[in-house]
């Protein structure tokens, strides 16, 4: 049988033609996908300075240890300022027994963006100082209260700020800022017995988490900070926050990733740390993460804290503005993420 030529050789070259066309487009639209993943994220804006300022003015009133006049003052001071940001604010006052007996007066600060919305993440952070630097170098000092600009006043600091954005910007979703008190008023190390149990941390998110601020209080989940303004701070992914609330984990460090992060937000495990978190966890079950400076010991496997944690060297001098920048920066990007 004759084949025509002419016809078939130009079949041929219409289909290499249309196959090489979707190629190529097909080729772009990877191209496009890709540098839409690759495209950095637009951050809402957050101001370091003014984050690192509302740190000094804690730090300022002086150590913030319950039943203080510090502590008093400096309660004051930020519901004045949640006021000034957000209408609607709860102060839950009450009592706790702390591990010595003593009777501490402690205040739960909450602003609550939306109010009326079940579909809200909170974010929270201890606002109480440690009574002492029981890790202090120098053991005269151990009983001495600490200024805590790190570990209470930096994410007080950077969530005062993120009040203040909201305040502006309005979130499309509820937002509960939460400053728990009663944290660190743990027994000394130095004056641990094996009986003591472990519940003396977080007094005031105990209570929080067995009487929420309103009934029924619902949220999808929460994050917490704690000590997160040192230089080249570290967030190792937390035993407890792993195994309450993985999937916060992963889409938290994911943002910080896409933000230029990841040498703060490490993939790496830390151990579990008994904090807020872990109370609000296990009692109120709302899942719940804790974005907290943690360092991998390579001697003994575990992770510590930062050197200076409860030691009086845990001032100003130890605050780090882009640390700041860096969490206040990914806590925006997580909100405006959610829908
Ligand atoms: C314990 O040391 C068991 N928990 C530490 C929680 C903490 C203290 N966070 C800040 N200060
Ligand atoms: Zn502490």
């Amino acid at each position: 049988m004759k084949i025509p030529r002419l016809p078939v050789i130009l079949i041929l070259t219409v289909i290499l033609y249309v196959s090489c066309n979707n190629a190529n487009r097909n080729q772009n639209a990877g191209n496009e996908e890709k540098q839409k993943q690759e495209e950095p994220l637009k951050v809402p804006p957050f101001n370091a300075d003014s984050a690192y300022g509302y740190v000094k003015a804690q730090v300022d009133f002086g150590p913030r240890v319950c039943n203080s006049a510090a502590h008093e003052k400096c309660a004051d001071f930020l519901v004045k300022k949640l006021k000034q940001f957000c209408p609607d604010v709860i102060v839950q006052k009450g009592q706790v027994k702390a591990f010595n007996g003593t009777t501490l007066n402690f205040k739960n600060l909450v602003a609550s963006y939306n109010p009326g919305t079940n579909n809200r993440i909170f974010l929270c952070s201890h606002w109480d100082s440690r009574p002492f630097a029981d890790h202090d170098p120098d053991v005269k000092k151990h009983t001495t209260p600490i200024d805590g600009a790190n570990d209470g006043a930096s994410g007080v600091g950077i969530l005062l700020e993120i009040a203040r954005q909201l305040g502006i910007s309005k979130p499309a979703i509820g937002v509960d800022i939460i400053f728990l008190d009663a944290e660190d008023y743990g027994p000394p190390d130095d004056q641990k017995r094996n009986e003591d149990t472990t519940d003396w941390w977080g007094l005031g998110s105990q209570f929080w988490a067995k009487t929420p601020h309103k009934a029924n209080y619902f949220a999808k989940y929460g994050i917490l900070l704690d000590m997160v303004g040192a230089p080249n701070a570290t967030f190792l992914e937390e035993e407890f926050s792993m195994k309450y609330a993985p999937a916060v984990v992963r889409n938290v460090w994911n943002i910080a990733g896409k933000l230029g992060y990841s040498a703060y937000f490490l993939y790496e495990k830390g151990g579990e740390i008994i904090d807020d978190h872990l109370y609000i966890n296990m009692i109120l079950n709302i899942p719940t993460i804790d974005i907290i400076h943690l360092v991998k010991n390579n001697s003994t496997g575990r992770t510590d804290f930062y050197p200076t944690w409860h030691t009086t060297s845990d001032n100003l001098n130890s605050i780090d503005k882009t640390t700041l920048d860096v969490v206040g920066k990914t806590l925006m990007a997580v909100i405006a993420s959610e829908k």
